[in-house]
Order: structure tokens, then sequence, then C-alpha cells
């Protein structure tokens, strides 16, 4: 499904997703949430990362609250399944996603940005949950996914008080990993994208698809799981060629921070 309010372009092996619908501050009606799930599915196969960022002032203004008309709770229902869905085709789609924050991060906003693996906020970043001033709850994952990246407890009081927290907070309590001067989010996530393309893309998968799972298991299970996956990357031949490359003195040694 395409969507005037989806832009796409690929920049050498790196797809570049862009929510441009900027006079709506990028509110995410239903079409194009589900614009943003097919483009994910259909990614051209020489993608090997990709960036999610926002046109406008501001990343994402999160569920566009015209169309939040009367729904009964089958509906409801439904149209959260969608955008759990979408969301996860972010998470857990074939390439890596670095979101490019600036502006409001906020709602359904923050959910989405929350299901991509690596944020990059700018200065004029901030995040809010108005959901709960609004009467409704949050229903893109965000209960699942926020909480993982900042606690329970924050996401709590972000949702009973209203509470918004600035760019360099943000950073601090774990909502983004990176905090750059404003305008510099989409460069620096580019920057990103580009190094994380170079991987070999087993690793790649195994972050993106065995380490959220791991993570969630009980520690037994977690280091099984853990021994299956280091043994189907390790013996992947761009591991062995990686590793004698390195042992040759070919390949970059870890510089200090
Ligand atoms: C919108 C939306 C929207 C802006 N749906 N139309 N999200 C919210 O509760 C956040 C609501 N938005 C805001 O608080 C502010 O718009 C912003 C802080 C994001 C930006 O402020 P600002 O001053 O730059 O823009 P603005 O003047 O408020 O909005 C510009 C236009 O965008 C205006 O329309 P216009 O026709 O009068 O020009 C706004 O109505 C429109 N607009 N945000 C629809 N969200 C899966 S469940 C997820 C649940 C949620 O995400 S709930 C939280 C929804």
């Amino acid at each position: 499904m395409t969507n005037k309010d989806l832009h796409f372009e690929m920049r050498g092996d790196i797809a570049v997703i862009r929510l441009s619908r900027p006079a709506k501050r990028n509110a995410l009606g239903d079409a194009l949430i589900l614009a943003l799930r097919d483009q994910l599915e259909n990614l051209p196969t020489e993608a090997r990362a990709a960036v999610l960022c926002g046109e406008g002032e501001h990343f994402c203004a999160g569920l566009d609250l015209s169309e939040l008309k009367e729904r009964d709770a089958g509906q409801g229902l439904h149209h959260s399944r969608m955008w759990h869905a979408a969301l996860e085709r972010v998470q857990y789609g074939p390439v890596p996603v670095i979101a490019a924050l600036h502006g409001a991060v906020v709602g359904g906003g923050l959910e989405l940005a929350s299901a991509c693996h690596i944020r990059v906020a700018d200065e004029s970043t901030f995040y809010a949950l108005p959901e709960g001033s609004r009467g409704i709850f949050v229903g893109g994952g965000g209960a699942v996914r926020i909480p993982r990246l900042i606690g329970a407890a924050r996401m709590t009081d972000m949702m009973l008080t209203g509470r918004v927290y600035n760019a360099q907070d943000g950073e601090r309590i774990g909502l983004a990993q990176y905090l750059v001067p404003q305008g510099e989010a989409f460069d620096k996530a580019l920057e990103l994208a580009q190094r994380v393309a170079q991987n070999a893309p087993l690793t790649n998968y195994a972050l993106m698809h065995a380490l959220p799972r791991i993570a969630e298991q009980p520690a037994d299970q977690g280091f099984f799981t853990e021994a299956l996956m280091a043994a189907v990357a390790q013996s992947a031949p761009e591991a062995k060629s990686r590793v004698k490359a390195f042992l040759e003195g070919k390949a970059a040694k870890v510089k200090k921070a």
C-alpha cells in the first residue's frame, strides 16, 4: 500500500523511510500505519539497514486523533492489533531500524520510536504519553516496549501526570541512545546505519531476532538459546573470514573511546 504521507528512498544500501505529513505533525492514521507495515515488508533486497525519520518540526504526534471515532470494543482490539502488526515489522523486520528523533515524540510516536533498534535524538526532542489526558491507553505496543526501555515506574508517571521529558533527560533515562545537536539527528542516524550495514547480516539478524527473545527468557533457557545462536553465527563463512582478517592484522582494532 503506497501512501503520499510516507516517503521512501534508498541511499546506497540504506533504506530511508520518512513520515511526511508535517501539517499534521506526522500523526499516524490507519492508512499511514498500514503503509509503514507494507514498506517494511517490501524493502529492496539490497537494504542492509534503515533510518526512520519525520518531516517538519516534529518526529511524530502519535495516533491521528481525528480518526478516533467511536469504535466498539472489538474494533478497538483490531485497531490496536493492526498497530502491533505494523510495529512488529519495524522491530522484527529484515534490517535494523535507526530512528532519527526531533521535536515531539509523543503517544504513538513514542511507541513507534520504541520499536526501532537505535534511537538518535536531537536537542529539540521531547517525549510524552498524552494518552492519559486523552482518556485512552497506549495501543501500539508501548505498554510492552516502553517499560523495557525506562521501567514501568517512569512510564506510569508519564501517563498519570502527563510528564514531558526533554532531550537530555530522555537520553539519561534510556529513551534514546544518542543525543546530538539540533538538526543533526538524521545525519547521525544515517552514519550509524552505514556502520550497522557493514556487519555480517547474520550478526544483525541475531541482534534483532535472538537478543530480545533471549532477554525475555529465564536465564537457563536464555543461555541455551544464546549458545545456539552463537553456533549458527560463528559457522557462517563471513564470520570465519572476518576473524581471519583480524588475526592477520588486516581488520580494525577496537579503539579507546
Ligand atoms: C493532529 C495531531 C494528532 C497535531 N492527531 N491531528 N497525540 C497527542 O495527543 C498529541 C497531540 N498533538 C500535540 O500535542 C501537538 O500537536 C504537538 C506537540 C505534537 C505539536 O504542536 P504544534 O504547536 O507544533 O502543532 P499544532 O498546532 O498543535 O498542530 C498542527 C496541526 O496538526 C493541527 O491541525 P490544524 O488543522 O488545526 O492545523 C493539529 O490538530 C494537528 N495535529 N497532532 C491529529 N495526534 C496506537 S494508540 C496511540 C495513542 C496515541 O498516540 S494518543 C496521543 C495522540
